[in-house]
């Protein structure tokens, strides 16, 4: 076991020791992200049994206790509604998998509202690959009622926002705008402790991840786009590679520490992205800019589009600033249409 594990500060601590002498600081922020912790243990403890549940729903839909057995994904929406819920410190959520806004009673809500995907990538829990759940946490405008406003608004009014993988280990990585932190589950003490502080996404960007089938569906500038990052692999040196999970909190959060960018493009013939405005891209692109990346839809940063509906989508590029900037240039060029 690190040093690190043993010793270390947990995410607690380390959420209290940020907020200390914050104008507004009434505990609430630190106790939801504490909260929101709870739940990525208690979600983690149900994805190491992933193999288990689903035998038992194998077995018609009974577990031994006679219960009718979930999905992950569903036990996983339960699990962070219920958690946040009896938190006392939001007033409303929203999730993927409700169709509309979860209203927290007037007598439990707190300051926040939060939006979360509680297991991205759930396409990968039967086949044992990394997934995660995304969250973003704004701060409520009303204090007496919940309004529209409060969860359809631009991403860049996130007051925090992260994700929690679980992977090999769990690990819980969140922003409160100033710094992106990495915690790990030490799963022998229960305990999130702090294994990388202040993470800036490397400069140079290294990997690649892309659904290349995709590519009939492609606007005009991505091939370009692509065809240009290859070439800057040659006889000497492949400086390049291509990663891809088909978790995005999984490809994001190796991006994010190796350098890298992440594509899934609008759809050109739709006009309509696959991944969702508000508990996918925004918390991502929040967490990118904080670490010095970027995010963007091809047209627009990513943190300024007005969500219309709670499950809106759209074009993700997000990787390294320099990145984003060479997209840019090639949306410039090539344009937005068909290919
Ligand atoms: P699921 O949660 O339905 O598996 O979707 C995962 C996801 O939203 C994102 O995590 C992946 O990067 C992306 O979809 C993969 O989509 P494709 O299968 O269309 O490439």
């Amino acid at each position: 076991m690190s040093l690190a594990a043993e010793f270390g500060i947990t995410l607690t601590q380390h959420v209290l020791r940020k907020q200390t002498g914050h104008r507004d600081a009434r505990g609430q922020f630190s106790q939801l992200l504490t909260q929101i912790g709870v739940a990525g243990k208690l979600i983690t403890a149900q994805v190491r049994r992933a193999g288990l549940i689903e035998l038992w729903g194998a077995t018609g839909d009974v577990n031994v206790q006679g219960e009718t057995v979930q999905k992950l994904d569903r036990i996983a929406n339960d699990t962070f509604i219920e958690v946040l819920k009896r938190s006392g410190c939001v007033a409303a959520m929203a999730s993927e998998e409700e169709d509309e806004v979860i209203e927290v009673p007037p007598q439990m809500a707190g300051d926040y509202v939060v939006a979360f995907d509680p297991l991205d990538g759930s396409s990968n829990i039967d086949v044992n690959v990394s997934i995660g759940t995304i969250f973003a946490v704004y701060r409520r405008h009303d204090r007496n009622e919940v309004v529209k406003s409060d969860i359809l608004r631009p991403g860049r009014e996130q007051v925090a926002a992260g994700y929690i993988i679980y992977g090999p280990s769990t690990a819980l990585v969140y922003t409160d705008g100033k710094t992106v932190d990495c915690f790990t589950l030490d799963p022998s003490c229960g305990e999130y402790f702090l294994t990388r502080e202040n993470i800036q996404m490397p400069e140079k960007t290294v990997q690649l991840s892309i659904n290349e089938c995709n590519e009939p569906y492609w606007a005009a500038w991505v091939t370009p786009y692509l065809d240009a990052l290859k070439s800057r692999n040659d006889a000497e040196k492949r400086r390049v590679s291509a990663r891809h999970i088909g978790s995005l909190v999984a490809d994001f959060h190796r991006n994010l520490l190796k350098g890298g960018v992440y594509l899934y493009p609008t759809d050109a013939k739709t006009g309509r992205g696959k991944l969702r405005v508000l508990y996918e891209c925004n918390p991502l692109a929040f967490i990118a800019e904080v670490a010095g990346g970027a995010a963007t839809d091809g047209v627009h940063r990513i943190l300024d589009i007005e969500p219309q509906g709670l499950h809106d989508r759209t074009g993700l590029v997000i990787g390294t600033k320099a990145e984003i900037a060479r997209v840019a240039e090639f949306v410039a060029k090539y344009g937005t249409g068909r290919a």
